[in-house]
Formats: C-alpha cells, structure tokens, sequence
C-alpha cells in the first residue's frame, strides 16, 4: 500500500484554488493509500507572522481539512508542530545539506528580502524550509511524492539529502520517486487570471475565493471577475493565451461540477452567463462545505481531540525513523 503524504501551511484562509488542487483530491484518495494529512503550522512562520492569526487559522483549517470530508477513520489528519520528529529529523538533516544547495532554491531567492542588493529581514527558517520540509517526507517514508513544478526543487533536494544521508551513515531512508500529479485544477486568480489564486493574497483581495466567504461575497466576486476584451458570437470559448479570464471560469466550472472544459461552454453564449454558471457551480461546492464547517465548528474540542490523536499516531509512526537516523549520525 503506498503512502500518500499532503501538508497545507495555515498561511491565510483557505482558497477554492486550495479546495479544487489540494483538499478534494485529498479526499479523493483516502482509500486508495496511507494517507497522512497535516497542517504545517511550521511552514507559517517562514515570514512575518502574528501568533494569534496563526492560531485561529490552525483552528480553521482543522475544521476546513474535516469539513472537506477528509474522514478521520480513513486519513491521518495531524498538526506538524505536534510531532516534535518533524524539527528534530530537520536538525540531523541541517547536518547532512550544504549551504550551497540552500542558496541555489528558487523559491528562496524569491520570497527573500534584501534592501540595497543585501539579504535582510529575512528569516533563517525561510532558507532551511526546504530541509523541513525534506523531514517532513523522509519521516513518512513514501515511496513516490506527487509534486507539482513548484514544489519540484525542494522535493528534489529531499532526494539528494536522503541519498548522501544513507551512504555516508547506512540506510536509514526511503528515497522516494518524483512523480507528476494528474492534471488537476490550478485556479487563477479572478482579477488577474496571469497569477495563481492564492491564500496570502490580501484580506480584500477581489479575485480570491475563500472557502469561508459569504455568499453574497462570493457572487460579487465572480460578477467582477476580468473578462477578455472580444466578444462576440464565439467569446465564450477555452483559449488559455488569447483568453485567459474566460479559460479560467471555464475551468472553475469544469472542476466544480466534473465536466471538461469544452462541455462548461457548451450553451453558454455570454461573458454574463458564463458568470451565471460559475456562480451557481462555486457555490453548489461551497454551501455544503459551509454547512459541515459550521457543524464541526459548533464542537471545537471535538476537531481539537481528532487532530490530537492523529497527531499523536503521526508521533508513533515517526517515532523508528527518528531514531534510526539519531543512531546512525551517532547520537546515543
Ligand atoms: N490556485 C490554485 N489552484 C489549484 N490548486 C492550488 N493550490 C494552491 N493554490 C491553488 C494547492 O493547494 C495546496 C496548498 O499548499 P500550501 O498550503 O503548501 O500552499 P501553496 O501551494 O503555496 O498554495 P497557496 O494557496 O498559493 O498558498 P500561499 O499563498 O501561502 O503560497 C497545494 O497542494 C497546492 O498545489
């Protein structure tokens, strides 16, 4: 039986993007692997943060990851910060990756800041996030690890740090196969569909859709949503460069209600009622999402103690990989 491992960084509220790529496949796959499913709460603190945000959208995503119809009795849903292995196994990897592969990480050479061509106010977590993360997998011993291009350079790292790991002390890790993950949904943003819906988007962000807005919020939304200037008889058709804020409510309605892209166009003869369509198709997933969430929210203890024992599995599954590492590096 494979292992399928999924993290989600509680780094702002959770985007029907989120939902669509991420969450529903989650849920997707409970049966067909060993899923374990968790909330990276240490992945949130690479930037700038505020704790008390932190902490509400933990207990939001709890809730979220629950709401979503990931099943505890199927899935391992745990927090990442509960399974103190996680930090530790990213100390012993710290002392297997050099700084040089650190500072070739894209994403790193992105996401940090400099003021006059010079690194600062940047986090020392932000660069070693890639070995956390390479904890992160290595613990859970998988044997392949879905990844979109993204993510590809940190899982690759991950890779070559459990290779030089095993030669240099014995084998202790699985080093699992990069594989490419089914075409799934990659939702743009609606405001400017050149640029990935994202969770740290700002609060007032017009073109993201959280799992949690109100209705009436999510209809401004898609009503508002950027168009592409020619209209026309055949305006309303899937054409990712000459269209692209068409081509992506196409695909919003194509991955809300499970038809291809060519079948959401079919019959829909303008810009307004494609927005008709997507409104009615969002928000056929959302409402019964909203209803299950503010059912699990009546009862926050209750998601607490789910994400507790799930956690505390993930403290046992880890617990031999953690120490097969310790004895091999030679810590007694
Ligand atoms: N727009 C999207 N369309 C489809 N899938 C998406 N995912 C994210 N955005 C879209 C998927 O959701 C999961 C979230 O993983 P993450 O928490 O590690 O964050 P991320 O990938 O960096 O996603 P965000 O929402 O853009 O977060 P921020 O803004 O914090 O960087 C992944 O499976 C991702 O593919």
């Amino acid at each position: 039986n494979d292992t399928r491992l999924s993290l989600l960084t509680p780094s702002g509220h959770l985007t029907l993007g989120n939902y669509l790529g991420a969450l529903r496949p989650m849920a997707a796959a409970q049966d067909a692997a060993t899923c374990f499913y968790g909330i990276s709460d240490l992945h949130a603190m690479t930037t700038t943060h505020d704790p008390a945000r932190l902490r509400a959208l933990t207990g939001e995503f709890r809730t979220l990851v629950l709401a979503a119809g990931i099943d505890p009795g199927r899935a391992t849903v745990f927090q990442q910060s509960r399974v103190p292995a996680h930090t530790e196994l990213a100390y012993l990897l710290e002392c297997t990756t050099y700084v040089g592969e650190l500072n070739r990480m894209i994403q790193f050479k992105e996401k940090r800041r400099t003021a006059g061509g010079v690194i600062s106010g940047t986090r020392t977590s932000l660069y070693t996030y890639p070995v956390l993360m390479a904890a992160d997998i290595l613990l859970y011993r998988p044997t392949h690890v879905p990844v979109g291009d993204d993510q590809r350079q940190h899982v690759e790292l991950a890779r070559d740090v459990a290779q030089r790991f095993n030669l240099a002390y014995g084998p202790v890790f699985t080093v699992p196969e990069i594989t490419v993950p089914p075409v799934g949904a990659r939702l743009m943003d609606l405001a400017d569909p050149a640029r990935k819906m994202s969770k740290s988007a700002e609060a007032d962000a017009a073109g993201v859709v959280r799992l949690l807005d109100d209705p009436d919020l999510v209809r401004r939304k898609i009503a508002r949503a950027v168009t592409d200037s020619d209209t026309g008889p055949a305006a309303v058709r899937f054409d990712r460069t000459a269209k692209p804020g068409v081509s992506n409510l196409l695909e919003l309605v194509a991955a809300c209600t499970g038809t291809t892209v060519e079948d959401a166009a079919e019959g829909v003869p303008t810009y307004g009622a494609l927005k008709k369509v997507a409104t009615d198709a969002v928000l056929a997933v959302l409402e019964p999402l909203q209803r299950r969430y503010a059912e699990l929210a009546a009862d926050p203890g209750q998601v607490e103690e789910v994400f507790e024992a799930g956690s505390a599995r993930c403290r046992e599954v880890t617990a031999p990989v953690l120490a097969a590492a310790r004895a091999a590096i030679g810590l007694s």
